[in-house]
């Protein structure tokens, strides 16, 4: 059959409707599936019409709290689980008496383009927020295949979601980029310009998402920018990484690696500086910000401090996988290292360098690691005594 005579959905050469081919740089590609009937941009953009994927984790509930505080109506994508997945977002959804029709919950998966497609043409968002992935590291080597098909496939779905609606010049995107993709870091500290070296699964797969982020903003004027975030924290952080293990430690503390030196800040801090990438730059060219402190510090000082908040001087000894920390006070042992939490290629060091963000954002992290330490082990025995009472 030749190619004139066949039908198809999507022409090879579309008809140029209102010059869409040179406004919205297409070239020889398919043109949308279902281009929408668009106010233009300008128009578009009076709405405040948030999507957030990975809305029902650590970063997503604090976003989701700013955003509905900034007025936003947001809609987040939640998996379909067994188990209750939506415990940080509680609080929001009985807060919506005040705020009625504002937060919308709706299922979907990185892994379903039909579905992502479905909810960006009926939401029609002015901002999407890519948050969602498997993010834990060690996590990532067990499982790295599904950790590439969510976190750097995934990314390339909720993109093509946004082109396939038209909605390229009509929606920014933000892409929740780490400074995992420093990895073996190649300079001290890691700013926008330093070669990316992953060590991870879950880091391999973030260099694909970052790279798909700056090939569509490139390739289709999207206005869609990577935030590189250094490890930021919050007593909402999940309870499988290092720094809530910690706070949460009841009896004796069982870590991998103490030596690994981490760039901490808290959550809340972070998420502003998210939202600030997405609002115009003034008038700048889209582009890439790292979010740091500018501090690092090792695994054994966060212990120390946290035990530290509750009156507990630690006295460590003996070295590598035999190394153990005693309460000074009772002499009982209080950590020791459980090999099983090493990484089969470890980040050793990020140090993160935010000056452009703070220059050409406004940005500035507010909270300090003393501060962040205190904020979590306070929230985790309020947590502890809550539950005591509950129990009585
Ligand atoms: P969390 O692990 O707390 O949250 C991850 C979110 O992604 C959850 O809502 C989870 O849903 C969702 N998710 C997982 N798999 C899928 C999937 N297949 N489809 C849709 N959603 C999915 O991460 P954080 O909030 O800490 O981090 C947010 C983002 O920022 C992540 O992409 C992370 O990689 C990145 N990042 C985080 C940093 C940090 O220090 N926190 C630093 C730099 C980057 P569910 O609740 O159902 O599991
Ligand atoms: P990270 O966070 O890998 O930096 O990724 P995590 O808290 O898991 O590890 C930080 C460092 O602590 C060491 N470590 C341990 N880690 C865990 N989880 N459990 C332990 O018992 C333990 N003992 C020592 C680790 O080896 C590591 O060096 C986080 C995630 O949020 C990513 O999604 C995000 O991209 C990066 O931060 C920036």
């Amino acid at each position: 059959m030749s190619r004139s005579t066949s039908k198809t959905i999507y022409p090879e050469k579309p008809e140029e409707k209102d010059g869409q081919r040179n406004k919205e740089g297409l070239g020889d590609l398919p043109a949308p599936f279902a281009p929408l009937d668009l106010p233009p941009p300008d128009e578009y953009f009076q709405r405040k019409v948030a999507l957030i994927s990975g809305i029902t984790g650590q970063d997503g509930s604090y976003l989701t709290e700013f955003l509905l505080e900034k007025g936003y109506t947001v809609h987040g994508i939640i998996r379909r689980s067994s188990s209750f997945n939506t415990g940080r977002l509680h609080h929001l959804y009985e807060d919506q008496h005040e705020r009625p029709n504002k937060f919308h919950l709706h299922y979907g998966d990185l892994t379903d383009s039909t579905a992502l497609v479905f909810l960006m043409a009926r939401i029609l968002p002015t901002e999407v927020y890519n948050l969602g992935a498997q993010s834990h590291v060690k996590v990532s080597f067990s499982l790295a295949e599904y950790t590439a098909d969510v976190d750097a496939i995934g990314t390339l779905r909720l993109l093509d979601a946004i082109r396939t609606c038209g909605l390229t010049k009509h929606c920014r995107f933000y892409q929740a980029s780490t400074s995992e993709l420093y990895g073996l870091v190649q300079e001290v500290p890691q700013s926008e310009t330093t070669p990316f070296y992953p060590r991870s699964p879950y880091g391999v797969a973030k260099l694909y998402a970052y790279w798909i982020t700056v090939n569509y903003r490139e390739a289709y004027g999207m206005y869609a920018v990577n935030g590189i975030l250094f490890n930021h924290e919050s007593p909402r952080r999940g309870r499988t990484f290092v720094t809530r293990k910690i706070t949460r430690a009841q009896a004796c503390l069982w870590l991998g690696n103490l030596d690994a030196k981490r760039d901490w800040g808290h959550a809340r801090d972070y998420i502003e500086g998210m939202w600030l990438m997405l609002q115009g730059l003034d008038g700048s060219e889209p582009t890439d910000f790292v979010l740091a402190t500018g501090e690092t510090h090792p695994v054994r000082e966060f212990v120390e401090k946290a035990f530290g908040v509750v009156g507990i001087k630690l006295s460590w000894s003996g070295s590598g996988v035999d190394e153990e920390a005693k309460d000074i006070s009772t002499g009982k042992v209080v950590v020791k290292i459980d090999p099983q939490y090493f990484r089969p290629a470890e980040v050793e060091l990020l140090h993160g360098n935010p000056a452009k963000a703070e220059r050409m954002l406004g940005w500035k992290r507010k909270v300090n690691f003393d501060d962040l330490v205190k904020e979590m082990v306070e929230a985790d025995l309020t947590a502890v005594r809550n539950f005591v009472e509950d129990q009585n």
